[in-house]
């Protein structure tokens, strides 16, 4: 017999109790805000231009939250959650070429205060959609007053050109949650996609021509 899932308002009402669950969540996203900041200028010192063209951090919504947990069949204790959804504090920085999203991602490496869990590169392997990025799992330090916890998050890292075909393409899908965008449109997605690369590939040849001048 197949297992039942557990009903969203179930879990909902679970997660509504649990307020203490989510702090150190909440302090976790000021301290990578904060290094962030501080990776940027840096970098500016160093290399005489802003890496990161914009940062957005946020919280997965609770609806977000909860049909993961329904989808992946989660048992409801909060060490699961924790351990089994890493991206509930996500990052996500957006740098002008793809050859930047992988310096940051060795900066990171890098970092005592960062430490790596695991690594999703959708940008030499891009998802079905045509979506690009690089994922990074990590765990983030955070110093409380008697001890010292890893929080995880979600560093999802990308160019410009991937990061308006996915706003955009997110935008587009909307309307179709829980059900299948159109084949053409698919298809149409998938070739904007191509077109993105190919304008991130050039914007990297230039930059290199021009350095070397
Ligand atoms: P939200 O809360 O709306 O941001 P896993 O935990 O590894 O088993 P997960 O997290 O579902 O599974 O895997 P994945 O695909 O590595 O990361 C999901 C996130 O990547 C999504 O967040 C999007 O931000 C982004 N993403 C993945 N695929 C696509 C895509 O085809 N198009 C767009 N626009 N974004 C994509 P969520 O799940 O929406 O959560």
């Amino acid at each position: 017999m197949l297992k039942e899932k557990i009903k969203i308002e179930v879990i909902q009402k679970v997660l509504d109790n649990w307020r203490g669950f989510f702090l150190p969540y909440q302090m976790a996203l000021h301290e990578l805000e904060s290094d962030f900041k501080i990776i940027d200028l840096e970098w500016k010192i160093q290399h005489g231009y802003s890496v990161i063209e914009h940062m957005k951090i946020r919280f997965k919504t609770l609806r977000s939250l909860v049909e993961k947990i329904q989808r992946k069949e989660i048992p409801l204790t909060q060490e699961a959650v924790r351990n089994e959804i890493r991206d509930i504090l996500g990052v996500r920085i957006v740098t002008s070429f793809i050859d930047d999203v992988y310096m940051l991602k060795e900066h990171i490496e890098q970092r005592e205060d960062i430490r790596m869990i695991r690594i999703k590169d959708y940008i030499q392997d891009p998802k079905m959609s045509g979506y690009k990025s690089l994922h990074l799992i990590v765990e983030t330090q955070v110093f409380l007053s008697n001890e010292i916890i890893w929080v995880p998050a979600e560093i999802q890292i990308r160019t410009s050109a991937m990061d308006f075909w996915a706003s955009t393409e997110h935008k587009l899908n909307y309307k179709y949650q829980g059900e299948t965008v159109p084949e053409d449109a698919q298809k149409q997605l998938i070739e904007l996609a191509k077109a993105s690369s190919l304008m991130d590939k050039e914007m990297s040849n230039l930059r290199t021509k021009l350095l070397a001048n």
